[in-house]
């Protein structure tokens, strides 16, 4: 599905809500269900790989619905012409989520869903973070810090062909640590690179620290507006919050777009939801088999396996 063409930009430093035509209308009823349907089977995928080698499942699970919502409505891209020139870009900044990703792709066509099965077989490239070699995935990344200015000189690239790619970066709110990012939004800023979008997974979380415990990040928007961003802030598991958002790239002329998404880790699965210690599992086949029934019924899975803690 491919995104409309944009209309008037907004003026600096609007909220989400201050114009008329941003109130939340919200989606088609028939829309909204069709994605949070596709965001429940990416969320069954990534159940799926949290077992054999496990996967960053806390991580995945924040950021399905905001990729679900962006390769649905938003990334002028389509399986079918995934060279295409003239497409948008997706860049997963924190790759460590990539099954969030792989699950997204497989169900819209780029790549077989059977292939998910081979997720960290030495076979094949589904790896813990992104690689190119599978279809749709358009850089590598897994060391954070790096993926917004690749973005940047994506973006650059394209101003000085004249193109209208437009770039989306999906940060971690814990990578936001990384000096390299604030040297990437200066670029950014600078050149006025505003078919540059950053979206921040802000899940609270860093590893297993809250980040406002570690390095507080907040306020959040002003430090972006600083760095000449226009900056929204919305609800990043609901669509209709989502949807306005990202209605007009560029938000604003001469500006790159922040679209900080205040999401929950683990989503979907309250027995591990908000747990420090359920960031990266590697559930046994039980295991499995209750989180997929607590993703659809409720009833709380009985955990035993052990998470990963990293101090
Ligand atoms: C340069 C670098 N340092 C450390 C790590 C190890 N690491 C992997 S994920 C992660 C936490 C990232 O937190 P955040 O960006 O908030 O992502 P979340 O897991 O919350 O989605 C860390 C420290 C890494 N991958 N790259
Ligand atoms: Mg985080």
């Amino acid at each position: 599905m491919l995104a409309s063409p944009e209309q008037t930009p907004p003026q600096h430093g609007e909220r989400l809500g201050q114009r008329d035509d941003e109130r939340r209308a919200g989606l088609p009823d028939e829309e909204r269900r069709a994605l949070e349907a596709l965001a429940l089977r990416v969320r069954e995928h990534v159940i799926r790989m949290s077992t054999r080698g496990g996967c960053f499942i806390g991580a995945s699970l924040s950021c399905a619905d905001l990729l679900v919502h962006l390769y649905s409505r938003v990334l002028r891209v389509r399986p079918e012409a995934m060279d295409d020139p003239g497409r948008d870009y997706l860049l997963l900044s924190k790759g460590h989520d990539v099954p969030a990703l792989y699950g997204t792709l497989a169900e819209l066509g780029y790549f077989p869903k059977e292939r998910l099965r081979n997720h960290l077989r030495p076979d094949d490239y589904l790896y813990w973070h992104p690689n190119r070699a599978v279809p749709g995935i358009e850089f590598h990344s897994g060391s954070l810090g790096h993926l917004l200015s690749v973005g940047v000189g994506i973006a650059l690239d394209v101003k000085l062909r004249g193109g209208s790619n437009r770039i989306f970066v999906v940060l971690g709110d814990g990578e936001l640590d990384e000096g390299s990012v604030w040297e990437a939004f200066l670029v950014a800023g600078a050149k006025k690179l505003d078919n540059l979008v950053a979206i921040v997974d802000r899940n609270q979380f860093q590893a297993n620290v809250r980040t406002e415990e570690l390095i507080p990040l907040e306020p959040l928007e002003p430090k972006f507006r600083a760095f000449g961003a226009e900056v929204v802030r919305v609800d990043g598991h609901d669509h209709d919050a989502l949807a306005p958002a990202f209605a007009r790239i560029p938000r604003a002329s001469g500006r790159p777009t922040v679209i900080v998404c205040d999401t929950v880790r683990g989503k979907g699965l309250p027995s591990i939801e908000e747990r420090a210690d359920r960031w990266f599992c590697n559930f046994t086949e039980n295991e499995v088999e209750q989180l997929l029934a607590e993703l659809h019924h409720g009833e709380r899975a009985r955990i035993e396996s052990e998470g990963l803690v990293v101090r």
